[in-house]
């Protein structure tokens, strides 16, 4: 089965637990297990991963990128101004596709209107609640 990891940024491991009219009920233990029941069903091994520790997330960019690993990212508040995570993903070499839960682009803050990600994403999929996570690996699925 081919491998995806799918990387959660900061606060993601809050989901469930505040803000729900945002983000939903959906816990990110949920989350994480829907996300290993999409990939079984199309023939993905997924591993998903979740931190608050922008080196952590760097790590596992780098990594992937060694691995060829294909990635749905939602790198959450990070997505809008950390050139770090602008460069980690410049130099991916598998398919990266972009999930937020929310639509950034529809929210009122400003900041969220920029991702550093967008330029090196094959796809983006913003506010289509947890469901993105599914279309992101049926997206990544069609690729491979
Ligand atoms: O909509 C998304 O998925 C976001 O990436 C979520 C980020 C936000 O900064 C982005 O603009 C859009 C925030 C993640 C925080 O998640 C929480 C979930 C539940 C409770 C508290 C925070």
């Amino acid at each position: 089965m081919s491998k995806v990891l799918v990387l959660n940024g900061p606060n993601l491991g809050r989901l469930g637990r505040r803000q729900p009219d945002i983000y939903g009920h959906t816990t990110h233990a949920e989350l994480a297990e829907l996300c290993r029941q999409w990939g079984a069903e199309l023939g993905l091994d997924v591993e998903v991963r979740q931190t608050n520790h922008e080196g952590e997330l760097l790590d596992w960019l780098n990594e992937a990128a060694d691995a060829a690993v294909p990635i749905v990212l939602n790198a959450a508040a990070w997505t809008h101004y950390s050139w770090a995570i602008f460069d980690a993903c410049a130099q991916l070499t598998a398919p990266l596709v972009e999930v937020h839960i929310s639509d950034p682009s529809q929210r009122p803050e400003e900041f969220r209107h920029t991702s550093v990600v967008t330029p090196h994403a094959a796809q983006v999929i913003a506010g289509q609640g947890i469901d993105g996570y599914r279309q992101a690996l049926e997206a990544l699925a069609a690729a491979d």
